[in-house]
């Protein structure tokens, strides 16, 4: 066994050749003898049938190599923004990442999403400039764009010869090194200036900025001819701080990733961030039945995994994405937009609907915002969707793997209800009206747009049931918890969102009490149960309004094609920037409702004789006009 492990995530935009550059790396690691092919879908990490249909990836998947005595566990993430909940379970487990670029097409939207993520969670990254073998590869146009779209904090580790060409070598150097890891720092700046600043502590500097993601170092090179593919490498080992996890610790890991074997049984892939899982330890009501480790290409079957390991974990039949194995740590946030769509799935054969809503709800274990819905009254079964090829994705598995024959109905906008103005509501023990022993006072304010729920504890610390929740802070996580579990559904039936929701009141009973609070003692189920009552009565007062998901489209196409388009957006109905001109290419941005987006890209090919491109993000909520 080696000392170090790596998690590396390697994350860009769609097609920038991220799975490319996970098989160079494989390949020079000397785990495969031979360089698959995105192209001909026989990469190792592309291995599902549907992705090496549509040479995409749509599952994040993990391969293992080494590097010196540093074992890495490579993960390779989609770069579709239909699947970008892929990405979002993996941020959490990585110790560093590698953003991947295209030298052609330079910073893309979904590369700046993804940036604003990994500094956030201060994730040590490196980029890798790709592509550099294409026509129209740019060096200093990239590095520009990086700085203003990304970051200013970067460090060329070398420099490109005969770029644009198949030829095209990446030659390291240390040359921008010391300027850049001075720039930030005025003690190094003074040595840089003074000619002081050696190549070694330039470096040392380089390592410790990187590992806090104060830096960020950048490679070019080609992922399909291979240049470049050695110095970042070299880079992985020697510049992303590997895990210092306690395997005699605590236990505690995150299962970041869901399948099912092929005998339906589900494995969980997790990782460890502390202490040692082994083979026939509890989760819950059921025990660790096997733990596959990965190595060096292959999965080692073992006993156990230790802190800072990635393991297969089979025997959990209740895990779910997102499932802390062990003691809890830092919950579930999410750092991309959610999804906008919802669409109702009907089986071919009516009879089949019990079948369907089966098959999407394994669906919804490996994927939860898939997020199924079943409308009881009208035998409806809804999923959630990011966009067109998801569906398709969702379209094809239930028929390959489950045998379903489905039709989606036209996709309609998930909504979200925001309060209008305050409102407050208070239960009292005791009171005719409440069915449970406790009292609860809710007030809730709008917050700015995008600011998502907060909730506060405002009550006397004396109020709280303390016997039940030993401190005022696991007290006041609960209750947060069983707010955002109510305002899942506000008084239109909608998620609401943007708010603030402050707890002004508190009481529970207990047997010997003062007989305005004598009575059975009160448990958590009083507190969980009376929470969406008391809510419900607050935003009632408060008001709710209705919100549509909007996106933000930009569209390039030939410049001839400019008047039909810009007809269509006024019919879609969105403010428009633009149009600028370039050599024949015209850009146009607009923002749209959701759910005209895909009207806007059926018509796209025949307003544009099949040459426009278009790109969307999500640009927030917007109340109905009612
Ligand atoms: N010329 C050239 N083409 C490349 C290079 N790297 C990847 N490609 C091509 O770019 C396309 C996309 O490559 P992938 O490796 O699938 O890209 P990806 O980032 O994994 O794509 P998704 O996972 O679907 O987001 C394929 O046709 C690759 O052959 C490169 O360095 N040079
Ligand atoms: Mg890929």
């Amino acid at each position: 066994m080696l000392g170090k492990t790596l998690n590396l995530g390697i994350l860009a935009h769609v097609d920038a050749g991220k799975t490319t550059l996970t098989e160079r790396l494989l390949y020079e690691a000397g785990v495969i003898d031979a360089i698959g092919s995105v192209d001909h879908g026989t990469t190792q990490t592309d291995s599902l049938a549907l992705e090496q249909q549509r040479g995409i990836t749509i599952k994040s998947a993990v391969a293992s190599f080494a590097i010196g005595d540093v074992a890495v566990n490579l993960i390779d993430t989609p770069g579709h923004p239909d699947f970008i909940a892929e990405v979002e379970r993996v941020l959490s487990v990585l110790d560093g990442a590698v953003l991947v670029l295209s030298a052609v097409e330079g910073v893309q939207p979904q590369t700046v999403l993804l940036m604003r993520a990994l500094t956030r969670l201060r994730v040590p990254t490196l980029m890798f400039v790709n592509k550099i073998d294409r026509a129209g590869a740019g060096y200093d146009r990239v590095l520009d764009e990086i700085r203003v779209r990304l970051t200013p904090q970067i460090a060329a580790m070398g420099s490109v010869r005969e770029i644009g060409t198949r030829a095209a070598r990446f030659a390291a150097s240390t040359a921008g090194i010391a300027e850049a890891v001075a720039a930030g720092d005025e003690a190094l700046l003074g040595a840089y200036v003074d000619d002081e600043l050696s190549d070694a502590r330039a470096h040392e500097q380089l390592v410790a900025q990187t590992a806090g993601a104060a830096m960020y170092p950048v490679f070019f090179g080609s992922a399909l001819t291979g240049a470049g593919v050695d110095a970042v490498m070299a880079g992985i080992a020697e510049l992303l701080p590997v895990t210092a996890g306690d395997p005699d610790g605590p236990l505690s890991g995150t299962v970041f990733k869901v399948e099912r074997g092929p005998t339906g049984e589900k494995i969980a892939y997790v990782r460890m961030f502390s202490g040692t899982l082994r083979v026939r330890d509890p989760h819950g009501e059921q025990k660790v039945t096997g733990i596959g480790v990965f190595d060096s290409g292959t999965v080692e079957r073992r006993a156990s995994v230790s802190a800072g390991e990635i393991a297969k974990v089979s025997g959990l039949g209740d895990v779910r994405i997102g499932d802390a194995i062990g003691a809890d740590h830092a919950g579930a946030e999410h750092h991309f937009p959610p999804p906008t769509l919802q669409t109702v799935v009907v089986p071919r054969r009516p009879e089949e609907k019990g079948a369907l809503r089966v098959a999407l709800t394994q669906l919804a274990e490996q994927d939860p915002l898939i997020d199924v819905r079943q409308d009881d009254r009208l035998e409806e079964i809804s999923v959630s969707l990011y966009g067109e090829v998801q569906k398709e994705v969702i379209d094809a598995t239930l028929a390959s793997e489950y045998g379903l024959d489905v039709t989606f109905e036209d996709a309609t906008p998930i909504y979200i209800e925001r309060p209008l103005g305050t409102g407050h509501a208070v239960e009292v023990l005791h009171a005719e009206s409440n069915p449970f022993s406790a009292t609860i006072g809710l007030r809730v304010d709008p917050a700015p747009d995008g600011s998502a729920v907060e909730f506060r504890l405002r009550v006397d610390r004396r109020t709280a049931p303390l016997y039940l929740y030993k401190t005022v802070e696991s007290f006041s996580e609960h209750m947060a918890e069983y707010v955002r579990q109510a305002l899942r559904a506000g008084p239109s039936g909608w998620e609401v969102m943007d708010c603030v929701v402050t707890m002004t009141e508190c009481a529970y009973s207990i047997p010997d009490g003062p007989p305005s609070r004598r009575g059975p003692r009160s448990t958590a189920a009083d507190f969980r149960k009376l929470t969406p009552l008391v809510l419900m009565q607050a935003l009632e007062r408060a008001g709710t309004v209705v919100c549509e998901p909007l996106v933000r489209v930009s569209l390039e196409l030939p410049a001839n094609a400019i008047a039909a388009v810009m007809r269509e957006l006024a019919r879609l109905g969105g403010a428009i920037d633009g149009p600028s001109v370039e050599g024949g290419l015209a850009r146009v941005e607009t923002v749209v409702p959701a759910v005209r987006v895909h009207e806007l890209q059926r018509h796209l090919p025949v307003l544009t004789g099949g040459e426009g491109v278009l790109e969307s993000s999500f640009a927030g909520y917007q109340a109905l006009d009612m």
